[in-house]
């Protein structure tokens, strides 16, 4: 069968708009393998490039706003982008810029793309990656155009001003979010260590909870990108908001059960496995 006689299936397609992560746990390279194991092909606009291993991020250089812009334009004015996802933008300049692509696009695109916005703003081992300006920007800018936001308590905190402790200070928050940006928020509650790892979405006066076991003992980062890429994968290929959460939800419990461990240079090395059966948690 030559390559024309190929079966034709229209396989998804969805954007990361994000960072680099050279040692591949987080960021665009994250979200590559995610979209992949999900079945979805990805597309890349890469906002700066990020010099890191899975415990120390060593530097971060941004990426020019006009080939952010570029990158975005290019790539939903030729492939039938139906979902896209940001992580790390880095500055307010790519932040702005982000926005009014997306405005752009929306005004000019026959169905509504899905947004989904990861606010990543420090990484796991407690690097700040989001230029404090950037913070309003987003607020005012590019909130309001989510389909989905998705903090963790920390960043919760960052934007509410206030520190998140139980799960009576995270249910008020996801509350107190949904009401300040009007979109659809999925708060994440890893960071309140309890034996149940437990997110919450926060939608129109509803609150439905994800709970999956809490994964120990893996020392790695980019749990955060891995749960985003895979709802935008879910909405890519036309699962309910609901749904895609809940498989991604599961999505990054076996990734991290059955994560990946070298002995490195100064001690143990883990990563995500993207790949994993699912048959480990
Ligand atoms: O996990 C947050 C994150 C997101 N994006 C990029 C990163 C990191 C973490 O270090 O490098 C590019």
């Amino acid at each position: 069968m030559g390559s024309n006689d190929l079966p034709q299936h229209e396989i998804p397609v969805a954007l990361t708009i994000a960072g680099s992560d050279c040692s591949a746990g987080a960021g665009i390279q994250a979200d590559l393998k995610t979209f992949s194991a999900l079945g979805v092909y990805g597309l890349t606009a890469v906002t700066c490039v990020v010099a890191e291993t899975p415990g120390k991020v060593s530097k971060i250089e941004p990426v020019p706003a006009k080939i952010v812009r570029k990158q975005i334009e290019i790539l939903c004015g030729s492939f039938p982008v139906s979902a896209i996802k940001t992580g790390l933008l880095c500055s307010a300049e790519v932040v702005t810029t982000v926005a009014r692509s997306m405005v752009e696009l929306s005004d000019r695109a026959e169905t509504r793309m899905s947004l989904v916005i990861d606010p990543v703003m420090i990484s796991t081992s407690g690097t700040a990656l989001l230029r404090a300006d950037a913070i309003k920007l987003y607020e005012q800018e590019l909130f309001p155009l989510a389909s989905l936001i998705t903090p963790n308590l920390v960043e919760a905190g960052k934007l509410l001003r206030r520190t998140i402790t139980d799960f009576t200070d995270m249910r008020k928050a996801g509350k107190d979010l949904e009401k300040r940006y009007g979109v659809p928020i999925l708060l994440k509650g890893g960071h309140l260590n309890s034996e149940r790892a437990i997110d919450l979405l926060f939608w129109e006066d509803n609150v439905i909870d994800f709970q999956e076991p809490f994964v120990r003992d893996v020392v790695t980062h980019g749990t955060g990108c891995t749960l985003s890429a895979a709802i935008t994968a879910g909405l890519a290929a036309g699962l309910r908001l609901e749904d895609a959460i809940g498989r991604a939800k599961k999505f990054v419990t076996s990734a991290l059960a059955e994560r990946f461990r070298w002995q490195g240079v100064g001690g143990n090395v883990d990563a995500l496995n993207h790949f994993a059966q699912g048959d480990g948690a």
